[in-house]
């Protein structure tokens, strides 16, 4: 049966002034105590009896998957509801409930992890192997996604479903999963699927609408949009306001992510780049054939896209050669500006401090 919110280990209700960023240590460790919970309304004696075996593997993949990263999406929703809710609604019972809703977009999160590393052929994420290369699962863990996904909507059930905003929710969710799936199909659309990169496809348009769909709307639109509906926010013109920063930020996001993905520390990002082997429509590539000559463009289409290290070397050189790094620097700087502006711009009532303090949280990341 699904159970009202637990009543034991309540965490002790800190107001959004008094933890100043988004991710406090504070916020981080209330957030993380709600996480057994979640595994337990997902698990527990009682649901699913009659298939003892999925139930605990199912535990198994929520506990590798879902909590070891930086948790940036959900404590973001925990902290755009605090700005954003009326003071009398911010009960222990509400701010758990965003920390329970923060977890729901930390499942999306995994289950597209879980598959991208898939579609990928990745190695590593968040210091550790890929899920589908532990267990000798391979393409079964497409499966282990499928699960995360659904345990979204039965946690939506269990704790929002006398909700006004229930359906809010649910149809952000679903709505969000379409768009970043259009954008993960344009991203393998632009390597043809791993076979063969095609670089007469790659334009900074082309690779603003991969970004905006594949990483903007599910990272940064979606945490504040459901804070938004959470808190009784319902005004449309407000929603699209919030849309045009978030997915700026968004867009910003997906292009350190990329240049991180060549020149950040695996060590640090815990992950290992994988996007020259791929043949990626990354921000990296589509400066690089701006700017290359004739001569410079027969490397990258003869070594981009390969799995072999000395082309992979010589698509980094490439890169060095044309100074991205430095190009990137600069990008970082001006864009971090023109946001700041833009948020500055806002007129409907949203609170600008909500929108800088995420950009505070990811400016000059390398992780
Ligand atoms: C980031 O791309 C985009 C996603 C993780 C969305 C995946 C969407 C699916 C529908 C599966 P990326 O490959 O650059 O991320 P990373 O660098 O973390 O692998
Ligand atoms: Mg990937
Ligand atoms: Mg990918
Ligand atoms: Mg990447």
């Amino acid at each position: 049966h699904p159970r009202a919110l637990s009543t034991h280990n309540h965490p002790v209700v800190v107001p959004a002034a008094a933890t100043g960023t988004v991710t406090s240590r504070e916020e981080s460790r209330e957030f993380m105590a709600v996480f057994p919970d979640l595994v337990r309304d997902l698990t527990e004696a009682g649901r699913h009896q009659d298939v003892p075996d999925a139930t605990k593997w199912f535990a198994k993949v929520l506990q590798y998957n879902v909590p070891g990263g930086k948790k940036n999406r959900g404590l973001a929703l925990v902290f755009a509801y605090r700005m954003l809710a009326k003071p009398e609604d911010l009960t222990p019972e509400n701010i758990r409930l965003a920390q329970m809703l923060g977890w729901c977009i930390e499942m999306f999160q995994a289950f597209f992890l879980v598959m991208d590393d898939v579609m990928d052929g990745s190695e590593t994420r968040r210091g550790r192997p890929c899920w589908y290369r532990k267990n000798n699962l391979g393409v079964a863990a497409i499966n282990d996604g499928i699960l995360l996904e659904s345990g979204i909507y039965q946690l939506l059930r269990m704790h929002f479903r006398d909700k006004p905003y229930y359906v809010d929710l649910i149809e952000l969710f679903h709505d969000v999963a379409l768009k970043t799936s259009m954008g993960q199909s344009l991203d393998l659309l632009s390597c043809q699927f791993g076979r063969k990169p095609d670089l007469e496809k790659f334009s900074m348009k082309r690779y603003n609408t991969i970004v905006k769909y594949k990483t903007a709307y599910y990272s940064f639109q979606l945490p504040v949009a459901l804070a938004m509906y959470m808190a009784g926010i319902r005004d449309t013109e407000m929603h699209r306001q919030a849309k045009t920063i978030l997915l700026e930020m968004g867009q910003f996001f997906q292009v350190q992510d990329d240049y991180l993905d060549c020149f950040g520390d695996p060590e640090v990002t815990g992950k290992v780049g994988t996007d020259i082997e791929d043949g990626k429509c990354t921000w990296l590539s589509v400066v690089a054939l701006q700017r290359c000559t004739p001569e410079q463009r027969k490397i990258m289409e003869s070594c981009y896209g390969s799995k072999n290290p000395t082309d992979v070397a010589q698509v980094k050189k490439l890169y060095e050669d044309l100074g991205l790094p430095h190009t990137y620097a600069t990008y970082e700087e001006s864009s971090y500006k023109i946001i700041s502006t833009h948020i500055q711009q806002i007129s409907r009532g949203l609170p600008h401090n909500l929108f800088f303090k995420f950009m505070e949280k990811i400016y000059r990341r390398e992780s």
